[in-house]
C-alpha cells in the first residue's frame, strides 16, 4: 500500500518536472479578454428606430423632415426594463441609420433630434437610453450607420471626419460602450444634402477603417467592433438576418482575405484570427416598425428556435425591437420576448448532471485539477483536459438513477481556444449505448435538442479535435414540450398537412367541425381528402401533462388537383397553388394576367388571393386587379374588378365575390401593384364555390 503510494507520488513528481500537469497551452488564437467578457453575455438587445419608423420604411432616405419625428409616449426605461426582464445582458441602439438623422444632438449636423419637435428640440434619445440601461444594469452599445443619405458630404474625404465626430461624440459622452455597429449596407441613392443622386463607395479603402478602429480604441478599450463592410473587426456577420449561424461554427477567420458567405455562416477552422460570430435578427420580419407586420412577430416557437440556432451554435443573439412611432415597443412584441424568457427559464430549470458520477477516457496526467468531475462542477472556469497529442477522448456521466432528458449542452473553456472538430453523444439506454448525435464544433456553447430519452449513463464521445479536448461544463435537461396551436396547410393535390411547432407533441385533428381532444384522430402523417371543401381544426398535445394547444383551424375550398396554370412554362407557377404562403410565382411583366384552367367545369361565386408574405416582396403585391372567367379560355368575361383594399398594410387574404358563375377557366390580371415597375405576386389563390 505504502510503496504505491509513494509510487504515485513520485509519478505526479516526475509529470510535473517534465511539465505533464501544467495547464494545457492555449491554442492560438484565443479570445481577447473583451470577447471573452461578451461572448458570456450570450443574449442582448437591437433597438431600430429613426425617422422611417413614421414613413413606414425599412431605410430612410435622408431627406425626411425632421418634424415627423415627434413620439407621445418615448420611454427608454420601457425598452430597457423589458430587455432587462427578457433575460438579455445589454441593448445595441440604432443612435444613427442610413437616413442619417441622429437621435442624439450632434454638434455636427441640423439633422437631429434638435430640430425635431419633440421635446422642443431638447432631447437626446442616447442619454435616455443610456440611463435606462445603467438603472437597469445592462450593457449600451451604438449603431452607427457609416452610409449617410443626408450629409452633402458623403463619398468625399470630408464626410469620414464627419463620421468619426460623431463617433467621437457617441463614444465619450455616454460611459461604457459595450459594442459599436458599423452596418454594410450602401444602396446608393440618398438625398445626400440636397443632391438627390447615387454615390457608391468602395467599401475596401473609403472609410478607412483601421485608423477609426485605433481612435474608438483609445476611448473605449473595452469595446467590440462589428462592421461586416470593411477590415476585419472583433465580431462577424453570420451571413444571414434569418436568425441562425451553421451547426459547424468557428470562431476563427482569417485576419486578411475576402469572407465569402459561407465563411461567415461557419467560421474558419484554421483561421488566424478569433471573430466570434453574433447572430442578428429581428422580433418581427423587418428591422422597423411596420403596422403590417403587428401579426407577424415571432412566436415562443420560433424564438426558442433561434435560440438554439445562434446560443446553442456559439453564437451570441441579437434580437431587435422595432420601436412605433408613439414611442414604445409593441405590446405584442413584449408579451411574445417575455415569453420566450419564460419558456427558456423552464428549458434549462433542472441540470440533471448535478448528481452524477462523471469519468473519462484519460485525465490530463492523472491530475485531479483538470478530473472528469470539473466538466459538471458547474464552473465554467475549472475544466476537464485530456493529454497532449490526444484528439480522441470520452467522458462518461453515470446517473444516480435513469434519468430521463431532451437537452444536452456542452462547453469549452475557450479562454483555451477552440478546439473541438467533431463528437458524439451516446446514451445507454436499458442496458445498451445508442448514439444519440454526431456533430461537429463546440465552442463557447453548445445545446443538442432529441426526443426525450431515459438513460442510466450518457457519453461525450471527441472523435477529433485540433489539439487535446477541454471540456468546462456539461448540463442535461428535460425541456417541457411547448404547446401552441399547429400549422394546417393543404396542398394542390388536396392532402393536409399538420404541422406541430415542437416535434414531440402529439397532433390531434377533426374533419368533421368537432373542437380535436386526444380522443380524436391522431395525425400520423399527411391526410388525403377527397377534392371537396373541408374544414380541419387541430391541437397539439403532451401526453405527459395531458395539455393541450389552443385549437388552430383552417377552411379550405375545394382541392386544386385538377388545375392546370395556362399560358407559361414556368414551374414555379405551381408555388401559386402549393399552399405554401411563402413562395409565390411572380407573373413576367409582358404577362400580367395568371390563367387557370380549372380542369371541369365549376360553379364559383369567387376567388381569394393571398400576396407573397415575405416582407421583402412587398413591391410585388397587387393592389387592383381584374378577374375573368371563360368557358372556352378565349371569350373572356370580367366578373369582378376594383382594389385590394389596404393590403399592403395588412397583407392577408383578399377575399372577392360575384354572382355564381359555370365556368372551366379563370384568369387573375393585376392591373397594378405596389411597386410601379415590379413584377406582380401570388402567393396563392383560390376559388370560391356555392
Ligand atoms: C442591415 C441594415 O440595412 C438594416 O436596415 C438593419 O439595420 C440591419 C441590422 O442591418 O444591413
Amino acid at each position: 500500500m505504502r510503496i504505491r503510494t509513494f509510487l504515485s507520488i513520485g509519478v505526479l513528481l516526475l509529470t510535473s518536472i517534465l511539465g505533464f500537469t501544467q495547464k494545457p497551452i492555449p491554442l492560438l488564437p484565443v479570445p481577447s479578454k473583451n470577447q471573452l467578457v461578451w461572448q458570456k453575455m450570450e443574449y442582448y438587445a437591437f433597438i431600430h428606430y429613426s425617422v422611417n419608423t413614421y414613413t413606414d420604411m425599412a431605410w430612410g432616405l435622408g431627406n425626411e423632415d425632421p418634424q415627423i419625428f415627434n413620439p407621445d409616449k418615448l420611454d427608454c426605461r420601457q425598452w430597457a426594463r423589458i430587455a432587462k426582464e427578457a433575460g438579455m445582458k445589454g441593448i445595441i441602439f440604432t443612435a444613427k441609420h442610413h437616413s442619417g438623422f441622429c437621435l442624439w444632438p450632434s454638434k455636427y449636423t441640423e439633422y437631429s433630434v434638435k430640430n425635431a419637435p419633440w421635446k422642443n428640440g431638447k432631447g437626446d434619445i442616447v442619454k435616455e437610453l443610456s440611463d435606462a440601461c445603467k438603472e437597469y444594469g445592462l450593457k449600451f452599445g451604438v449603431y452607427l450607420s457609416p452610409w449617410d443619405r443626408n450629409h452633402a458630404d458623403y463619398g468625399k474625404p470630408e464626410y469620414i471626419t464627419y463620421f468619426r465626430n460623431q463617433l467621437t461624440e457617441l463614444l465619450t459622452n455616454y460611459g461604457d460602450i459595450f459594442e459599436v455597429w458599423f452596418d454594410g449596407a450602401n444602396g446608393g441613392s440618398g438625398y445626400y444634402g440636397g443632391a438627390n443622386e447615387t454615390r457608391k463607395i468602395d467599401s475596401k479603402t473609403y472609410y478607412d477603417w483601421l485608423n477609426t478602429y485605433k481612435l474608438v480604441r483609445k476611448m473605449q478599450p473595452k469595446m467590440l467592433i462589428w462592421n461586416d463592410g470593411g477590415d476585419r473587426a472583433y465580431l462577424r456577420w453570420v451571413g444571414t438576418e434569418s436568425g441562425y449561424v451553421g451547426e459547424t461554427n468557428w470562431s476563427l477567420l482569417n485576419a486578411k482575405g475576402d469572407v465569402p458567405e459561407d465563411m461567415l455562416r461557419h467560421g474558419v477552422e484554421n483561421g488566424n484570427a478569433w471573430v466570434p460570430g453574433e447572430v442578428n435578427t429581428s422580433i418581427r420580419p423587418e428591422w422597423f416598425y411596420h403596422p403590417k407586420e403587428d401579426g407577424k412577430v415571432k412566436t415562443v416557437p420560433q424564438l426558442m428556435d433561434t435560440y438554439y440556432h445562434s446560443v446553442g451554435r456559439n453564437g451570441t443573439l441579437l434580437l431587435n425591437f422595432p420601436i412605433m412611432p408613439n414611442g414604445l415597443i409593441h405590446p405584442t412584441d413584449e408579451k411574445n420576448v417575455l415569453a420566450f424568457a419564460e419558456a427558456r427559464k423552464e428549458a434549462f430549470a433542472n441540470n440533471l448532471t448535478k448528481n452524477a458520477i462523471a469519468s473519462a477516457s484519460e485525465i490530463r496526467a492523472k491530475n485531479p485539477e483538470f478530473n472528469a468531475q470539473k466538466a459538471i462542477d458547474s464552473s465554467f472556469e475549472t475544466y476537464w483536459a485530456a493529454n497532449d497529442n490526444t484528439n480522441d477522448a470520452t467522458l462518461t456521466l453515470r446517473f444516480a438513477k435513469p434519468t430521463t432528458f431532451n437537452r444536452f449542452l456542452v462547453q469549452e473553456p475557450i479562454q483555451l481556444g477552440q478546439r473541438v472538430k467533431s463528437f458524439t453523444l451516446e446514451a445507454k439506454i436499458q442496458g445498451s449505448w445508442k448514439e444519440i448525435a454526431k456533430e461537429t464544433t463546440i465552442g463557447y456553447k453548445r445545446i443538442l435538442r432529441f426526443p426525450t430519452i431515459t438513460a442510466t449513463e450518457i457519453r461525450l464521445h471527441i472523435t477529433d479535435a485540433k489539439a487535446c479536448p477541454l471540456i468546462s461544463n456539461l448540463e442535461v435537461y428535460l425541456a417541457p414540450i411547448i404547446l401552441s396551436p399547429p400549422n394546417i396547410t393543404r396542398n394542390q393535390s388536396g392532402a393536409v398537412e399538420i404541422k406541430s411547432s415542437d416535434s414531440e407533441s402529439e397532433v390531434y385533428y377533426s374533419l368533421d367541425g368537432s373542437i380535436p381532444s386526444s380522443k380524436s384522430n391522431k395525425y400520423k402523417g399527411v391526410i388525403p381528402t377527397n377534392d371537396g371543401k373541408i374544414n380541419v381544426k387541430a391541437v397539439a398535445y403532451d401526453p405527459s401533462n395531458q395539455l393541450s394547444s389552443e385549437v388552430s383551424e383552417e377552411n379550405f375550398e375545394i382541392s386544386r388537383n385538377l388545375w392546370k396554370v395556362l399560358g407559361t412554362e414556368d414551374l414555379n407557377a405551381n408555388k401559386a397553388l402549393d399552399g405554401n404562403d411563402y413562395t409565390s410565382f411572380q407573373l413576367g411583366k409582358a404577362q400580367n394576367d395568371f390563367i387557370i384552367d380549372l380542369g371541369k367545369n365549376l360553379i364559383i361565386s369567387g376567388f381569394r388571393y393571398l400576396s407573397d408574405q415575405n416582407w421583402w416582396a412587398e413591391a410585388s403585391i397587387i393592389t387592383e386587379y381584374q378577374f375573368f372567367v371563360s368557358e372556352n379560355n378565349l371569350d373572356w368575361k370580367v366578373v369582378s374588378d376594383g382594389e385590394f383594399s389596404n393590403i399592403k398594410n395588412n397583407p392577408t387574404w383578399q377575399v372577392k365575390t360575384f354572382n355564381p358563375m359555370n365556368v372551366r377557366y379563370i384568369k387573375l390580371k393585376a392591373t397594378k401593384t405596389v411597386g410601379e415597375n415590379s413584377n406582380a405576386g401570388i402567393a396563392e389563390i383560390e376559388i370560391i364555390t356555392n
